[in-house]
């Protein structure tokens, strides 16, 4: 099934040049990147986007960390975006990430794990809509 899905570089994958190594694995696996920018997350977005987490003791952190430099936000489009994005970046702590995933190849430490992709066809209409208005 076509569908669409929100990937994130974060700024830790920014900072060390991996933007283009990333786009490379999305297309290489076919998905196509329809909409890109790098962009500065507000204190307010992050705050949206992470507000399932709002109770966790991390969550400060985690905003910190989202805000610090620039993100470069994708949507990606394709046969079961959602499902291949999440394959391809690997489960969210790199630790427990095999090799071959970004987070496997391109991560140590959960708290700064390089990538974000939606979970769901529901949040990803909502992660367009809110970093791309
Ligand atoms: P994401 O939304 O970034 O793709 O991550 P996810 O679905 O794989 O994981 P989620 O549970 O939604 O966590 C969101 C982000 O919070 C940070 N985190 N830090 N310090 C910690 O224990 C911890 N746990 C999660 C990570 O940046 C994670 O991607």
């Amino acid at each position: 099934m076509e569908q669409r899905a929100f990937v994130m570089i974060k700024p830790d994958g920014v900072r060390r040049g991996l933007i283009g190594e990333i786009v490379r694995r999305f297309e290489c696996k076919g998905l196509r990147v329809i909409r890109a920018e790098l962009m500065q997350v507000s204190r307010e977005t992050a705050q949206i986007h992470y507000g399932h987490l709002s109770a966790k003791p991390f969550f400060d952190e985690l905003v910190e960390y989202i805000t610090s430099g620039p993100v470069f936000a994708m949507i990606v489009e394709g046969c079961e975006a959602v499902a291949n994005s999440r394959s391809l970046i690997g489960p969210t702590n790199p630790q427990d990430a095999p090799p071959g995933t970004i987070r496997g190849d391109y991560g140590l430490d959960v708290s700064e794990n390089v990538i974000h992709g939606s979970d769901s066809a529901d949040n990803a209409a909502k992660e367009i809509q809110l970093f791309f208005k």
